[in-house]
């Protein structure tokens, strides 16, 4: 083949390569599941849109990651729904046709009984949880069921699936999107876009940290004693789903560490 053609040739395939590129937006990409997920599909080939609160951290995770593909940072709390909405409609046409959503941003906050519990932790948890989900979600479903085709993939938990104690109104909110995500699987059926839920347990993350208000030790406390699930198990878990054939949904996973049986039993070593 002369010199010339097999440029042109290389060109091409890079071309094909880069316009088959799927656009994949993650909230939460600012730490644990969310984070690790944005690491392992910007090293597969997929652009990353990343969102979360803390502009630090999403700069830092932009420019890592930039080596590897075409990232955009997004900065907003997805409990504020004007924001949400208007975020989303500024992205950039390169990163605006959202194959694949990624509902990850969510926290526990507090573990106390229901007597007890207290109300601005029930917001939180109700308000990104749930209803952040959702804004994110109506923002970018109009496009998926216009194009016929796209992919949600809601991160539910074990809570969505039992209640332990004390877990109450972190269930409550888990139970939910475990009920939306179903919900959206039917309602968006008709429009040949793939809905599923990833139900993790126990993974070592910012996760306890963050329900415990800061207190290091005592979040440290609930990963001791066992293997627990790191970040990049359940961002490989999210890699597998997104790289099935378009007909292959993975419509509900529930994934815990071997040590674990429920909510409740995880074989401990004698501390
Ligand atoms: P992390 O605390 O490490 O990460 C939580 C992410 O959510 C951060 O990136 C945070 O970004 C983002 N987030 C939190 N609140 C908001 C908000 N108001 N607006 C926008 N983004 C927000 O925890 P995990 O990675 O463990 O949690 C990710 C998901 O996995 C959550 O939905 C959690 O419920 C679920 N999960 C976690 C398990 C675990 O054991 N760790 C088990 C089962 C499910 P920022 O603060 O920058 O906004
Ligand atoms: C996180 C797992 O068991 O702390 O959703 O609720 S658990």
């Amino acid at each position: 083949m002369p010199f010339l053609d097999k440029v042109e040739l290389c060109f091409y395939v890079l071309n094909k390569k880069n316009t088959m590129k799927k656009t994949v937006l993650i909230t939460g990409a600012t730490s644990g599941i969310g984070k690790a997920t944005a690491q392992i599909l910007a090293k597969n080939n997929y652009k990353v849109v990343l969102c979360g609160r803390r502009k630090d951290r999403l700069e830092e995770l932009e420019k890592e990651l930039s080596a590897f593909t075409e990232i955009h940072s997004l900065a907003f709390d997805v409990r504020d729904k004007k924001d949400v909405l208007e975020q989303i409609k500024s992205l950039p046409s390169d990163f605006a046709t959202i194959d694949v959503l990624i509902n990850n941003a969510g926290n526990a906050h507090g573990l106390d009984p229901i007597q007890n519990g207290d109300l601005d932790d029930w917001d939180a948890m109700i308000d990104i949880n749930v209803k952040g989900l959702l804004y994110v979600s109506k923002a970018i479903i109009p496009q998926m069921v216009e194009r016929q085709s796209g992919h949600i993939i809601n991160i539910g938990s074990t809570a969505a699936k039992e209640v332990y104690p004390n877990g109450n109104v972190y269930c409550g909110s888990k139970h939910a999107v475990d009920a939306i995500t179903a919900g959206m699987r039917i309602d968006l059926n008709p429009f040949g876009i793939r809905v599923g839920g990833i139900h993790p347990g126990l993974v070592a993350t910012e996760f306890s940290e963050v329900r415990f208000k800061g207190d290091v030790e005592r979040a440290a406390n609930v990963y001791k004693g066992f293997d627990p699930l790191q970040a990049e198990d359940i961002a490989d878990i999210i890699h597998f789903v997104v790289s099935r054939p378009y007909h292959v949904n993975i419509a509900d996973l529930v994934v815990m560490s071997t040590a674990q049986a429920s909510s409740t039993i995880v074989k401990k070593n004698n501390l």
